[in-house]
């Protein structure tokens, strides 16, 4: 099944944003195989972030995700990839539907809460980046059949 790389980013951590985040792709169906709290050193921040290597706010970014714990997470289900970047919602969040975690809960392009894989192919990527295989767990939701036909 469909694997996405999820990170609550050290504002959303700051504004005690985790359970409500959280509990949005927990009750939509998903279900949680990867789950750790960290602070993110340099290295893994710019390997993250390597396509905005030449972007203006690049250093701004790292310095960002480096500057308080982050929760980072990989969810599992059909269509997660997609899925999960419609509940986060435009990268700016004045911009985000209503209903978004960004538009619910953000004012600032550089302060947008959580950030979400944008494409299958990323998302393993970036599940390999962040998570070891043995820091995964495979397990079958007893209420599966009743969120899958
Ligand atoms: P992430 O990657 O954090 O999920 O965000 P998005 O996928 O929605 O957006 P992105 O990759 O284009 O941007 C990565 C990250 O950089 C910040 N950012 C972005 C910023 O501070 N200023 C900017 O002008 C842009 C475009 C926000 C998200």
């Amino acid at each position: 099944m469909e694997r996405t790389f999820l990170a609550i980013k050290p504002d959303g951590v700051q504004r005690q944003l985790v359970g409500e985040i959280i509990r949005r792709f927990e009750t939509k169906g998903f279900t949680l195989v990867g789950l750790k709290f960290m602070k993110v050193s340099r290295e893994l921040a710019e390997s993250h972030y390597g396509v905005h290597r030449e972007r203006p706010f690049f250093a701004g970014l790292v310095d960002f995700i480096t500057s308080g714990p982050v929760v980072a997470m990989v969810w599992e289900g059909d269509g997660v990839v997609a899925a999960a970047r419609k509940m986060i919602g435009a990268t700016n969040p004045l911009a985000s539907e209503p209903g978004t975690i960004r538009g619910d809960f953000g004012v600032n392009i550089g302060r947008n809460i959580i950030h979400g894989s944008d494409a299958v192919e990323t998302a393993q990527q970036e599940v390999s980046l962040w998570f070891k295989d043995e820091e995964l767990v495979s397990w079958e939701p007893q209420i599966k059949s009743w969120l899958y036909e």
